[in-house]
């Protein structure tokens, strides 16, 4: 097989713990599974922008689009503004290359207690498809009387036909191949959105015409939040904006466990650009440092790296030795009941990735 090139970007906080805990796991599965990888890391985030002023530097875009993939850990700074650090770094990646299917899977392992009671492992098993490059997180507007007491912000959403129309199918096309309930859901407001989102509600319809064999359900975005504690085990597929799709994504992970165990996959479908990974997760800056991260969630997003490149079988190898490591139960980290520390629980996954092997 081809040598894969993968950018890492650690970032920030708990990011440059947890992107070098994945890093060893995907060099043992290519050791493992003859699926040879090479890898260039990038020291950009929000210590580069103490020194350079700059998230990362002009020519990042053109260095990272030599990769074939890219995996990245987390931004976010106490002493930066949020907007800067997001603005500066994940948010120009999606937008450059195009990245419109951000895939969340939400999975209740064996070996994981939901906060909601009654639930068999494997009974909540959906993922969230956001859409990630326009909707709330267009990035357009701007200020009248800056700073002065009469200030006036204005923010504004995109939502194209094109964009809708791009994501509702990947939504679609994804129920497909997992096969599971073979349900889509479609999340707007537009009672109180009456233009941008009742585009997206029309187009939902439009597309689940082409899709027969899939049940499908439109729900504002508040009884979506409700229904994913009252009845989360009756989602397969969840297909929302850009704002909506990562709210719904941190709720999607908190029913399954913890946020700490969920991954994320920036993709491009049409593999024009390099797709990009990464923990749903922020940097977490009050246990940075500290080595009590769980790295679980990366780990996971590496091993849908593994899967974008074709690598199927080291992909599911990774996926297998994580779900031994939490029905093990004996390392784990606090997130998820346990005393482990990140390494401690990278080792185990390195050790059942081993056993596995043998
Ligand atoms: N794992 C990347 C990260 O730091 N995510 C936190 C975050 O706030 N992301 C914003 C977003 O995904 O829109």
């Amino acid at each position: 097989m081809k040598r894969h090139s993968i950018g890492l970007l650690p970032g920030d906080g708990i990011g440059r713990e947890v992107v070098p805990a994945a890093r060893r796991v995907l060099e043992q599965v290519a050791a493992t599974h003859h699926v040879p990888l090479s890898f260039e890391e990038y020291d950009w985030g929000s210590d580069y922008y103490f020194q350079h002023g700059v998230m990362m530097p002009m020519d990042a875009l053109d260095r990272l689009r030599t990769h074939d993939a890219i995996l990245l850990g987390a931004v976010g700074h106490p002493h930066v503004p949020d907007h800067i650090t997001l603005n500066g770094m994940l948010l120009p990646i999606r937008r450059a290359f195009d990245l419109y299917a951000n895939v969340r899977p939400a999975y209740l392992y064996e070996g994981v207690a939901s906060p909601l009671s009654g639930y068999e492992p494997g009974s909540i098993d959906m993922v969230v498809v956001r859409e990630n490059t326009e909707g709330e997180y267009a990035n357009i507007g701007g200020y009248l009387y800056h700073h002065l007491p009469s200030e006036v912000a204005v923010q504004t959403s995109v939502f194209t036909r094109a964009g809708c129309e791009r994501i509702i199918r990947f939504a679609f096309d994804l129920a497909r191949r997992r096969d599971r309930k073979r349900r889509v859901a479609s999340i707007t407001k537009s009672n109180a959105q009456g233009y941008g989102m009742v585009l997206w509600d029309r187009v939902f319809r439009e597309v689940a015409a082409d899709y027969p064999d899939i049940t499908t359900e439109s729900l504002l975005v508040d009884a979506a939040a409700m229904n994913f504690v009252r009845r989360p085990a009756s989602f397969d597929v969840v297909v929302a904006s850009n704002l909506f799709g990562d709210i719904l994504s941190d709720l999607s992970a908190i029913v399954t466990g913890s946020i700490g165990l969920a991954p994320s996959a920036n993709l491009d479908p049409r593999r024009l650009a390099p797709s990009l990974f990464e923990p749903v997760h922020g940097s977490a800056p009050d246990i940075a440092g500290k080595g009590l991260a769980n790295p679980l969630g990366t780990i996971l997003a590496a091993a849908m790296l593994r899967d974008h490149l074709g690598a199927t079988s080291a992909a599911a190898a990774v996926e297998f030795a994580v779900r031994q490591v939490l029905a093990a139960g004996s390392t784990l980290t606090a997130d998820v009941g346990g005393t482990a520390s990140t390494a401690d629980v990278t080792g185990a996954v390195l050790a059942a990735l081993d056993e596995g092997n043998e």
